[in-house]
């Protein structure tokens, strides 16, 4: 059977934050067919790009099955994975964007984020991974730093 490394960002600036990532992360847990491998700590983050409460992040990762046939496709299944699980928590507002075609961001309940998918790269019309935000939010590299400490230790034992 192939496994796969799934890392995502989870990130929550409405209600009780702390509880949403809770609930989020144990949703995953089923949709995914197991417990995560790895959660970063929960950081306190002001939001970035937009007016609003501040937010918990964290990163998880998740080894999970790859359900055989091309990437774009078993990524996809993901992200309809999660994109149900912030539907089934309240979430309910569709990605808007402005008159030059940015992100109109606002607060949420739970996001959650694929960041990596394996090493694949995928570039669709839904889809970006990679994860197009990653070096440029450091509620995102913080954490991911965190989670990933280990496999980053293996490929550069010099480093780490
Ligand atoms: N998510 C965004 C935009 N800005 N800022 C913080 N601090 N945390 C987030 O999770 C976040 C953000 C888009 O999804
Ligand atoms: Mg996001
Ligand atoms: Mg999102």
């Amino acid at each position: 059977m192939a496994f796969v490394s799934i890392y995502f960002s989870l990130g929550s600036n409405l209600g009780d934050r702390e509880k949403n990532i809770a609930q989020a992360l144990r949703r995953m847990d089923e949709a995914f067919e197991g417990h995560y491998q790895s959660l970063s700590r929960l950081i306190e983050t002001k939001p970035m790009g937009f007016s609003g409460g501040k937010f918990l992040n964290a990163v998880v990762l998740y080894r999970t099955f790859r359900p055989e046939g091309p990437a774009e496709d078993a990524a996809m299944e993901v992200l309809r994975k999660v994109k149900e699980i912030e539907r089934s928590m309240g979430r309910l507002d569709k990605p808007e964007h402005d008159a030059s075609g940015n992100r109109i961001y606002h607060s949420r309940i739970i996001d959650i984020d694929i960041l990596f998918y394996g090493n694949e790269i995928i570039d669709t019309e839904e889809l970006t991974i990679p994860h197009k935000g990653i070096a440029e939010r450091p509620f995102v590299m913080v954490p991911l730093l965190e989670v990933a400490r280990p496999s980053l230790k293996s490929a550069f034992p010099e480093y780490f």
